[in-house]
């Protein structure tokens, strides 16, 4: 068994909105202990009336990858709490959030194990704020994996039937993130593991492996199509995604 206090100290950094220092600087933890803690920390959240609504995946794509220097794809649990509606506030204080461009899909059935693309029924453009719990938003894999990927909080837009959004080729679709008015990050659904739909495949294999439950109506966040920007206080944030439309948050001054 893990230590039960080090998901209570992650979730004390996220509550306070004070940075923590690395798990991983003071124990060892393998894969499987973080993906423990992990869930401890989303036990936590549901005491507090703050139950799991979907899953997201974490360095889908080389430029998060990149900027973030860990090349496995993760994935953690997103929580009610988390959800901000399309042209929603997001409260602040955080620690240090940055805000990334990403594609959600809607699943409609309980999925146990099964292939989850067959449970897909609407996809929408979605920002995703994520707020590492670590001093300088630095980490091993091993620490984002038990800091629940980073999630913070998530907006989604205008949700599109999930087979008529098909015929748009969601291979490559061009990504927007602006600030302000101003274009902060471009890209493609390309970027996202070459295809995002096989960011559903990845999800089926991690509900194998870690036991991550999707009640019917969970949101999947396939991962950022580009780096992620700092979000700074009183910004206008806004992704679009071609042919599926746009997503917009502010965050509180
Ligand atoms: C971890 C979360 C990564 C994504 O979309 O790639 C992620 C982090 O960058 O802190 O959400
Ligand atoms: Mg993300």
């Amino acid at each position: 068994m893990t230590d039960p206090t080090l998901a209570t100290r992650l979730d004390e950094a996220t509550r306070t909105a004070r940075a923590t220092t690395q798990l991983t600087s003071e124990v060892p933890l393998s894969l499987a202990d973080a993906y423990a803690v992990q869930r401890a920390g989303v036990d936590l959240r549901s005491r507090r009336d703050d139950p799991p609504v979907g899953m997201k995946l974490g360095f889908t794509s080389r430029a998060k990858a990149a900027q973030m220097g860990v090349f496995d794809v993760i994935a953690g649990v997103l929580t009610a709490g988390m959800r901000i509606a399309d042209g929603g506030t997001v409260d602040l204080p955080l620690i240090h959030p940055r805000i990334e461009p990403e594609l959600a899909f809607l699943l409609g059935d309980a999925v146990h194990g099964g292939d989850l693309t067959t449970a897909v029924v609407a996809v929408a453009p979605a920002v995703e704020i994520i707020d590492s719990r670590y001093r300088n938003f630095s980490f091993t894999l091993e620490d984002v994996v038990a800091d629940n990927a980073s999630a913070a909080a998530f907006a989604i837009g205008p949700w599109q039937d999930f087979a008529a959004a098909r015929v748009l080729d969601l291979g490559n679709l061009g990504v927007v993130l602006e600030v302000d008015g101003a274009v902060v990050q471009a890209g493609s659904t390309a970027a996202i593991l070459g295809h995002p739909l096989r960011a559903l495949d990845v999800c089926t294999r991690m509900v194998r492996e870690h036991g991550f439950v999707l009640p019917a109506g969970s949101v999947i966040l396939a991962g950022a199509a580009t780096a992620a920007v700092p979000l700074t206080a009183g910004a206008v944030v806004e992704a679009s995604v071609t042919g599926l439309g746009r997503v917009s948050v502010r965050a509180a001054s």
